[in-house]
């Protein structure tokens, strides 16, 4: 029977209108979550990028790197990421969200929150290239931060607010880009590193 079943059965499902979001408290990376994060930040060429907005230019709050199958690249906030060829590490844990999900990836974009101050502002994964109803995979790594999720259109639907510990796994589907954004606030205590890994598919080039 269990092969009848959907992969995201296996899923904390989330309850929200007008999308589908998913939590797995603790996956099985297959490596301590402690030692990837620690090989991450030490491996990984991290980026502080600038980026666009309302026309002017800041450095995001946080540290990035891009990695996929060559041809992924991707376009945000007005700057364009061309993908680092994969490492053993990325692909072993793209494996494990594979199946964990049921989903299939080309790529990842890594976020590195150095400490309490990182964040990332309330924002969807709807670009082009990642096609309609994108499946969005983020795995997190190291301290627990806050993600919240607000809808565009309902102001009366609450935000939501998950807490995503290390070596937690959110899924987002469906219709969930289109009618929700998504953001990291800055935290006011203390807070370790953070790394998250959003797995993504880009299905067409980039504008
Ligand atoms: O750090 C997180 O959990 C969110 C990352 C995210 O939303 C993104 O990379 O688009
Ligand atoms: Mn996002």
């Amino acid at each position: 029977m269990s092969s009848l079943l959907d992969a995201t059965d296996r899923l904390e499902r989330i309850p929200i209108a007008d999308g589908e979001v998913y939590y797995s408290h603790k996956l099985e990376l297959g490596c301590d979550d402690n030692e990837a994060l620690d090989r991450l930040i030490a491996d990984v060429p991290w980026r502080q990028e600038s980026i666009l907005v309302w026309g002017k230019m800041y450095l995001q709050p946080r540290l990035v790197a891009w990695y996929g199958d060559s041809g992924s690249d991707y376009t945000y906030s007005g700057i364009t990421l061309t993908p680092l060829p994969w490492t053993d590490l990325l692909l072993e844990i793209k494996r494990t969200i594979e199946t964990v999900t049921g989903a299939s990836f080309n790529s990842v974009l890594l976020n590195y929150y150095r400490d309490n101050r990182d964040s990332m502002g309330f924002h969807s994964d709807d670009e082009p290239e990642l096609g309609l109803r994108p499946v969005i995979a983020s795995l997190s790594l190291g301290e627990e931060r806050t993600l919240i999720l607000k809808h565009k259109l309902n102001k009366l639907a609450k935000p939501v607010r998950l807490k995503l510990a290390s070596n937690s796994l959110l899924l987002m589907k469906g219709e969930t880009q289109r009618y929700w954004t998504h953001g990291i606030a800055k935290e006011s205590r203390q807070c370790g590193p953070r790394i998250n890994l959003t797995f993504r598919r880009i299905v067409s080039p980039g504008p």
